[in-house]
């Protein structure tokens, strides 16, 4: 039903340690240097890209924790104007591809993707469930929290305020695909909210296609929704995808995590994609040219690269 032909790609760099990096030499910018603007071009898209987005600062100084989270205000601050962007964008009647930059991200592009689309569903493709609460996490890193803030169930951090005040997304348009290290708080948090997440298990078990079919019958049975794909290239295994912070053993293939987006696009239902955690300062130039590469064709195959 979408025949939008013009990709805005945004980029924004965090790490998780308080350091904020900007600039040509980080994750998403790595991307666009792997060619990713011209392959795009190349599909016949009409590609915008916004380089990279300034944000506020917030001086880390001024950013002790609050509870356990680290970089709280920085991390609320560039999500809320990420929100912004990417909502501006999809109401422009844009397909905004954000590329991360850590998973934290998610918690803007989600809730810019739900203020312009209310009835889209979410296909999270990650190793980890990112559900932890204020309370529940362990490492106090944002990035392993992003649903439990877009659901409404983290409410305690004021500063967050603007996306848990008014939770856009439920729990029943939420999906994920890939899960191997999930927090036993986060597994609580799962079953309590009777959350559909597939796990590496269930890939197993059925293989990629069924459990990709039953993901979509679970988020959008009469495939009529708009559909936000938020990928975390941890998802991938690592021996696929090495450059990354919290990488997990047992992950998805290059065909499996391919074969998500060539269905996705397939359903003629995108309307965002994500791609998320790319680190270049974590692998030797092999594994960083590797992941690169793969995160590359993962976005054309989300945006119509067809295998024949
Ligand atoms: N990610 N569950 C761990 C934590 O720190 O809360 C890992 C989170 C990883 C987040 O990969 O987007
Ligand atoms: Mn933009
Ligand atoms: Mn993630
Ligand atoms: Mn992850």
């Amino acid at each position: 039903a979408f025949n939008w032909r013009e990709t805005i790609v945004e980029t924004e760099w965090m790490d998780n340690g308080g350091q904020l990096h900007r600039g040509v030499e980080d994750g998403p910018i790595s991307l666009v240097g792997g060619g990713l603007i011209k392959q795009l071009k190349d599909l016949g898209w009409q590609v915008n890209f916004d380089l990279h987005h300034q944000f506020e600062e917030v001086n880390a100084l001024a950013d002790p924790p609050i509870g356990k989270l680290r970089n709280p205000r920085l991390v609320a601050s560039v999500t809320e104007s990420v929100a912004k962007v990417v909502g501006g964008h999809a109401k422009n009647g844009e397909l905004p591809v954000t590329l991360g930059g850590d998973h934290s991200l998610a918690m803007g592009t989600i809730s810019g993707t739900l203020e312009q689309h209310p009835d889209a569903c979410v296909v999270w493709i990650d190793a980890h469930a990112d559900i932890n609460t204020a309370e529940t996490t362990g490492s106090g890193n944002i990035h392993g929290m992003p649903v439990s803030f877009l659901l409404g169930i983290e409410t305690s951090v004021p500063q967050f305020a603007w996306v848990t005040g008014k939770p856009l997304l439920k729990a029943d348009r939420l999906v994920y695909i890939g899960l191997r290290d999930v927090d036993a708080g986060e597994k609580r948090i799962l079953k309590e909210r009777n959350i559909k997440a597939f796990s590496m298990h269930e890939v197993d078990k059925y293989g990629i296609g069924k459990v990709v079919k039953m993901a979509l019958d679970h988020v959008n049975p009469k495939r009529d929704r708009p559909i936000h794909l938020s990928f975390d290239v941890d998802a991938l295994d690592p021996s696929v995808a090495p450059s990354t912070g919290t990488p997990a053993r047992g992950g998805l293939t290059f065909r499996e995590g391919h074969y998500i987006c060539e269905e996705i696009w397939a359903t003629g239902l995108l309307v965002a994609l994500d791609l998320m955690e790319v680190n270049p300062s974590l692998a030797d130039p092999t594994g960083i040219q590797q992941t690169v590469t793969i995160e590359c064709s993962l976005v054309r195959s989300a945006l119509g690269e067809t295998l024949l």
